[in-house]
């Protein structure tokens, strides 16, 4: 006989408690270590759900990329604050003095220049934005694996999300280690051949491929790895595309 992979098992007892009911499903997951952070004390059994079967299927899967004639001719950027004069200053000097912090449960707390980032390996995606609201396009992300950038800095074993901050202090937003480590979550600093324009995210963005656009976050300037289950969010936690 077949043996049957623990994984068959898991997806199809989750299946069989979505029929069952939505606590049974937040049970199994449980179980399995497959519980989505507390976000705004709304989490329940539909968001563990959704997490929990989308990351049995998901945790190594790609986001699809695109061939480079698909790359959209106006790629439309929302709109975002007006630029704070603490950012008006930094892009006046060409961003040479934006730096990116990286703490919390690491063994090497690190805080990181452009031209740091510039020096580690550079890859390319070609993939897709998707805006919750239903529009999206397709861009060339240039920038570095921010799987390396956690390597260097030592993430601790119990670590289980990281958060990350912009420069615009009302955006922040987290992300489990199944995409911190992922290969297309990049720390992004080109788009289409050139600089990340601003409009866009420049000088920094993080590019989370495989969830909604507003994971996203542009403008980044700190990241901070935590075991904590606490996060505040206007959307959903995990927004797998
Ligand atoms: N700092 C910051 N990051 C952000 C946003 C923002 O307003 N500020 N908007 C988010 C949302 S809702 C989406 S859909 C995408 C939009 O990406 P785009 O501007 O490249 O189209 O960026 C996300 N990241
Ligand atoms: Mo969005």
């Amino acid at each position: 006989m077949k043996p049957i992979s623990r994984r068959a098992v898991i997806t199809s007892g989750l299946a069989a408690a979505g029929v069952a009911g939505l606590a049974v499903a937040d049970r199994i997951a449980g179980r399995h270590g497959l519980i989505p952070p507390d976000c705004r004390g709304i989490y329940g059994a539909g968001e563990t759900l959704t997490y929990a079967a989308h990351r049995l299927v998901t945790r190594d899967s790609k986001a699809r990329e695109f061939p480079r004639n698909m790359i959209s001719k106006n790629p439309f950027a929302n709109e975002t604050a007006p630029p704070s004069d603490q950012f008006k200053k930094l892009q006046a000097g060409g961003f040479s003095d934006w730096r990116l912090t990286i703490d919390g449960m690491v063994a090497h707390p690190m805080t990181l220049s452009l031209a740091d980032l510039r020096s580690l390996p550079t890859h390319s995606q070609i993939t897709e934005v998707a805006c919750e609201e239903g529009w999206s396009y397709v861009a060339e992300w240039i920038g570095t694996p921010l799987s390396g950038v956690l390597r260097e800095a030592g993430v601790l074993p119990q670590v289980r999300y990281l958060k990350y901050f912009s420069i615009q202090p009302e955006w922040s937003d987290s992300i489990d280690m199944a995409d911190a480590h992922h290969p297309q979550t990049f720390l992004t600093m080109g788009m289409n051949d050139g600089e990340l324009p601003v409009g866009f995210g420049g000088p920094l963005r993080l590019r989370v491929p495989r969830q909604l656009g507003y994971k996203s976050v542009k403008y980044i300037t700190r990241i901070t790895a935590t075991d904590e289950m606490k996060f505040q969010g206007e959307y959903a936690w995990f927004a797998g595309i």
